[in-house]
């Protein structure tokens, strides 16, 4: 990390920047010793040592803070076990009903028509073909019961059932050192995954939910389920796949949301 000006403070409320780090700190690293280690000592010179930036204006702070996340991603990817499993539950556990959640509201769930819906495969893979829901049925199903976990503050059990997009991956020759998988949405979300959480043994492209076809609210015809991620990093509705090395962002990443999203 680079040696940093001192803090100069004029014309920026210390104490809110401070809250504001703090709760992204708090939002964006899961490691609990280093969230209470930051909460309990973090002081505008902690920050701008932390940021190597010196904090003196709203555009300092907003880079600051961006620095912050990106230097999250890094340890959260550095730290991510891609053989530790997420807790699995039993059926019983299931949360009845469970939740819906997207950016607009449940009377406007995306109707996505099956008989037209195709999968669109491009980037860093060898066989770009499209696929349909067939196609998927037909590749070795899984089923699992995890924990969903939204930052708006809710958590429920779900069961989800498809293919391990680790499967799915090398079916399509991706090149498996590529660094993201991105995704497009039927609605106008998308978002973008590290590729040690695409090949995890949890990662699912889900096609059913609770046992039946996974249904629109909950992002028919097909959306990757991750007990791994946060659920913002879930998307539903996918209509596009594409592996790269560029840098793909996110719906909520590009508006401040951490983008490793590690639960
Ligand atoms: N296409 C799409 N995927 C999305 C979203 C969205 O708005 N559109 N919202 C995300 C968020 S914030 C959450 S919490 C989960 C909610 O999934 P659920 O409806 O299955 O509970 O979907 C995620 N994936
Ligand atoms: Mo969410």
């Amino acid at each position: 990390m680079k040696i940093f000006k001192a803090p100069r403070f004029d014309g920026i409320d210390g104490d809110a920047v401070l809250i504001e780090a703090r709760r992204q700190i708090a939002r964006h690293v899961n490691l609990p010793a280093r969230r209470a280690f930051l909460q309990r000592s973090l002081t505008l010179g902690g920050l701008s040592l932390l940021t190597g930036c010196s904090i003196s204006d709203n555009e300092q702070v907003e880079a600051a803070l961006s620095r912050i996340s990106r230097f999250n991603d890094k340890v959260q990817g550095l730290i991510f076990d891609p053989n530790q499993l997420a807790p699995t539950y039993p059926d019983s556990m299931i949360t009845r009903p469970f939740p819906f959640n997207a950016y607009y509201g449940e009377d406007e769930v995306r109707q996505v028509d099956e008989q037209a819906w195709r999968l669109e495969v491009t980037g860093l893979v060898s066989d770009r073909r499209q696929w349909n829901l067939a196609d998927l049925r037909a590749m070795q199903q899984y089923d699992q019961v995890t924990r969903h976990i939204c930052v708006e503050g809710w958590s429920a059990i779900g069961k989800w059932g498809g293919v391990r997009f680790g499967d799915f991956l090398r079916r399509v020759g991706a090149d498996l050192s590529a660094k993201y998988v991105g995704f497009k949405c039927a609605d106008d979300y998308y978002t973008s995954i590290d590729m040690a959480t695409a090949l995890h043994p949890q990662t699912l492209m889900a096609i059913t939910y609770d046992g039946a076809p996974l249904p629109p609210k909950y992002g028919f015809p097909m959306k990757l389920r991750m007990p791994t991620k946060l659920g913002y990093k879930n998307p539903k509705h996918i209509r596009a796949i594409f592996v790269t090395n560029t840098y793909p962002g996110g719906y909520w990443e590009d508006q401040g949301y951490n983008w490793f999203g590690g639960s």
